[in-house]
């Protein structure tokens, strides 16, 4: 808390962080956006104004906001006991459950800087992440979805020995048992609430994902506003279906954002149809964050499923685009309440409103969450483009980061001079001030001295009625430079390559931009949070075909 005794401030996170601007500080203080407060006081004031509300619940266990705070103290203490000092970094990975709950408050408690990895993530990025943030331990689960997550951890600290400290959840193997954490009570910190709270990973597309150091301020901002936005009460019942550690179910308003009214926060492991509606009828879920891919199969699962959601009040869709069509299906068969959602690990945030029209919920990706934020959409050369021209969309405000932690490269190109974030998002600004995202700078394929974007073709396949998902992404070839690869799921039988093009033809996409090659998949492979991975797609087409991804 701002103000409490003192240990040293959390200066061990200081270098490579890159701070606000004293004077955009000071404009956001005065503004009345950053309130000095930490993300663990949201909490505190929780237990103290609804201690005998539900704070969290998961298929075992169930904590009112008082029980929550009494073991976020005993666990914040116990890692203390440790020897974890404030500002110390450790790798967070648990899948959803109310103890994934307890471990961030403990850890935030106890004033370290969790790492936000999401159970997805494997021995490649997770050492990533042990190396650039110097992380001195891990909190994991010993085992979940068929994944030995102890093996895992075996492996990362005999490579990074600096992680002293392995606590698992469940059977420790070697490693300190969750239950076995020394007790203790929880430290008293100083919190410079201008530094880092904890650190996001980026959904990024290229290379491995960077830390998104987000500071108290600008982090409690982020889900006290978005939680007004959203008309949040403590009547709501958030369910989290997507990983908790991702920004959206985190903070979006999520987790966070609905402790800061006394509402029930629900956690599934599984955002599967089968169990995620039970889930839902069960305890009355009101709100919920998706990616379109699995709003898409909940809406259609409506057809099949003997229990579907009819509490929802609000459906909350990013992560990628939505497209307008899949909108319209979402909002008959789910709820009317749906809300898109284009937001980022570095901090813009754009929802539309509640009471948006239909025409704006299913054709834009909404507006700024914050009169504070500050836009610019520009052309390759850095200029403003004219009004409702696409151009790459640039962002600056109270809650978005001014530098990647410990990416001097990246956040050279990353930021402008100005301290704008260079999202890499393509977009175009309707005259109502909506955003709609058009594509990606980089998701292009270059195809004999042709630009074609990868969005505009999947957005032309995608409005044919056989099919249910595509990706475009490019293959090397060596006369063309690159060739356009499609991997398409069919919503029933397979088209050919040939009846693809005749339905491109017809709709007068440019000769020069119709795919080369079309796989037919089962399924597209996901990211962690369940965004389509082009990387992958691109990686296993390459190695079906014995060429190798550029
Ligand atoms: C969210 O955050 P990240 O960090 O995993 O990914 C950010 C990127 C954006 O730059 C954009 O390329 C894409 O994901 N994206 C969307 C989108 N929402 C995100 N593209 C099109 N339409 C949308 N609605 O994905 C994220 C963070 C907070 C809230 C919601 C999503």
């Amino acid at each position: 808390m701002p103000g409490s005794p003192t240990q040293p401030l959390q200066s061990a996170s200081r270098d490579g962080f890159v701070a606000f601007s004293p004077e955009r500080a000071a404009a956001y203080r005065a503004g009345g956006y950053w309130t000095g407060r930490t993300v663990d006081s949201l909490l505190r004031q929780a237990a103290i104004r609804w201690p005998d509300r539900v704070a969290v619940l998961d298929a075992v266990s169930s904590h009112t906001y008082s029980e929550l705070d009494d073991l976020v103290n005993r666990t914040a203490g116990g890692f203390a006991s440790l020897g974890i000092a404030p500002g110390e970094r450790l790798l967070l990975q648990l899948p959803n459950s109310c103890r994934f709950a307890v471990a961030l408050f403990g850890l935030l408690r106890a004033g370290a800087v969790p790492v936000m990895c999401l159970p997805g993530h494997r021995l490649a990025e997770l050492s990533h992440f042990a190396q650039v943030s110097g992380a001195v331990g891990v909190v994991v689960a010993d085992a979940a979805d068929g994944f030995d997550y102890r093996a895992m951890a075996e492996q990362l600290v005999a490579a990074y020995p600096q992680l002293r400290h392995v606590v698992v959840d469940g059977d420790a193997g070697p490693f300190l048992p969750w239950s076995a954490l020394p007790s203790g009570a929880p430290p008293e910190i100083a919190v410079d609430t201008a530094g880092p709270a904890l650190l996001l990973v980026s959904g990024g597309t290229t290379g491995m994902p960077k830390l998104v150091p987000r500071t108290h301020d600008d982090y409690v901002y982020n889900a006290t506003a978005s939680a007004q936005l959203c008309q949040l009460t403590n009547d709501d019942v958030y369910l989290v279906s997507l990983p908790a550690a991702h920004n959206f179910p985190l903070a979006c308003p999520g987790i966070l954002g609905a402790m800061t009214v006394g509402a029930t926060v629900v956690f599934s492991a599984d955002p599967s149809p089968e169990v995620a509606f039970p889930t839902i009828d069960r305890h009355g879920v009101t709100v919920t964050a998706t990616v379109p891919a699995l709003a898409k199969l909940w809406a259609q699962a409506c057809q099949w499923e003997p229990v579907t959601p009819k509490t929802l009040r609000l459906l909350q869709v990013g992560g990628s685009k939505l497209e307008p069509e899949d909108a319209a299906r979402i909002r008959a068969a789910l709820t009317p309440g749906l809300q898109q959602v284009f937001g980022m690990a570095e901090g813009l945030l754009n929802f539309t409103r509640l009471d948006d029209p239909p025409e704006v919920v299913e054709h834009s990706q909404g507006r700024p969450l914050s009169d504070a934020d500050e836009l610019r959409i520009v052309n390759g050369d850095g200029e403003s483009v004219a009004p409702g021209d696409e151009g790459e969309l640039l962002a600056r405000g109270p809650y978005t980061i001014n530098g990647y932690f410990r990416a001097e490269q990246d956040n050279l190109r990353c930021f402008d001079s100005d301290g704008f974030y260079r999202s890499g998002d393509l977009v175009r600004l309707r005259e109502d001030g909506y955003l709609v995202v058009t594509g990606r700078v980089k998701d292009v394929i270059c195809r004999c001295g042709e630009t074609i974007s990868a969005q505009a073709l999947e957005e032309r396949l995608l409005s044919h009625p056989a099919v249910w998902s595509a990706a475009a992404v490019p293959l090397p070839d060596p006369d063309l430079g690159e060739k356009i690869c499609l991997a398409v799921v069919f919503a029933g039988p397979t088209l050919t390559l040939a009846e693809l093009n005749r339905y491109l033809d017809e709709c007068g996409v440019a000769t020069h931009a119709r795919p080369d090659l079309l796989v037919a998949m089962p399924s597209l492979p996901k990211t962690p949070v369940g965004k389509i991975d082009k990387k992958a797609i691109a990686r296993q087409v390459a190695d079906a075909q014995k060429v190798s991804p550029r």
